[in-house]
């Protein structure tokens, strides 16, 4: 599902079910592409068949959470857990200077994410606009309710943590990736992550101030180890199922 306004991305969100579950998830969805601050003036469903393509199965990356009580903060613990995953000092001031100032040639929040060179900070896709979007993934049915159970006894119930996840853990595996930085477009969302199959997913309370409309996602690569077809045709082509769950823990203050 995607929303917008004009050229304005506002809300996207991805699914895999069977055929039986295609109408109620389009229902969910649309209800869910309306639940934004701005109403959208356009919401695009799309479904594909997987067909005879491979599900990859996975397990959600593990969860800590750390409490920074402003961005200056958040933003030093996300670039330490950067630097661990091996993104050079140049790659994360220029990755957490776009996310702030907005990616899109427009000034605003890109649909997709960035790819950067964890060493060089060069910008590898090809539409700095739309950049790269991942795609086809989801929880399995009881996946689902053991994510939600694990998230809830730390104290996080809002969609977007589940979410993320997800998508943290497709892109984690993803080949050529070495590390993730997100944090929401949404302007009362100041929540954001660090993620890679090395460090888990490091959930940080404040990585931008509130009322902040932009926000976005950085993937991390190694060039040397870089195949752009191949990474891109696995991030919006090649299904990943989420049917285990990692651990969630809460950490004390940074
Ligand atoms: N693939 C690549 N990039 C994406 C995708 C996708 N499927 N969906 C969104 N983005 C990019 C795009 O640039 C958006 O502007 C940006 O990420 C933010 O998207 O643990 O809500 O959907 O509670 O606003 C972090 C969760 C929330 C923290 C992230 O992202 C937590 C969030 P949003
Ligand atoms: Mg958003």
């Amino acid at each position: 599902m995607r929303a917008s306004n004009g050229v304005h991305h506002i809300s996207g969100a991805e699914r895999i079910v069977s055929a039986d579950n295609i109408s109620i998830t389009v229902q969910e969805l649309i209800v869910r592409a309306r639940k934004t601050l701005v109403a959208p003036e356009h919401i695009e469903v799309k479904i594909d068949a997987i067909g005879a393509l491979q599900v990859r199965l996975l397990t959600s990356l593990d969860i800590v959470t750390l409490n920074a009580p402003d961005k200056r903060t958040g933003r030093a613990v996300a670039s330490h857990v950067l630097g661990q995953c091996g993104v050079s000092r140049k790659s994360i001031e220029e990755a957490i200077h776009l996310l702030s100032n907005g990616a899109a040639s427009s000034g605003g929040s890109m649909r997709g994410a960035i790819i950067m060179d964890a060493q060089s900070a060069e910008r590898l896709e090809t539409d700095q606009d739309r950049g790269v979007r991942a795609s086809r993934f989801d929880w399995s049915e009881d996946a689902f309710t053991s994510i939600n159970q694990k998230l809830s006894d730390i104290g996080l119930t809002h969609f977007r943590t589940r979410e993320a996840l997800a998508l943290a853990t497709k892109v984690a595996h993803a080949p050529g990736i070495i590390g993730e930085l997100c944090w929401s477009d949404d302007p009362d969302y100041t929540a954001g992550y660090v993620a890679s199959l090395k460090t888990g997913y490091v959930r940080i309370s404040v990585l931008k101030d509130r009322d902040i409309p932009r926000g976005g996602r950085v993937f991390f690569v190694d060039r040397t180890k870089l195949d752009m077809d191949a990474l891109v045709h696995y991030l919006q082509n090649e299904p990943v199922l989420i049917t285990d769950t990692g651990n969630c823990r809460l950490e004390r203050e940074p």
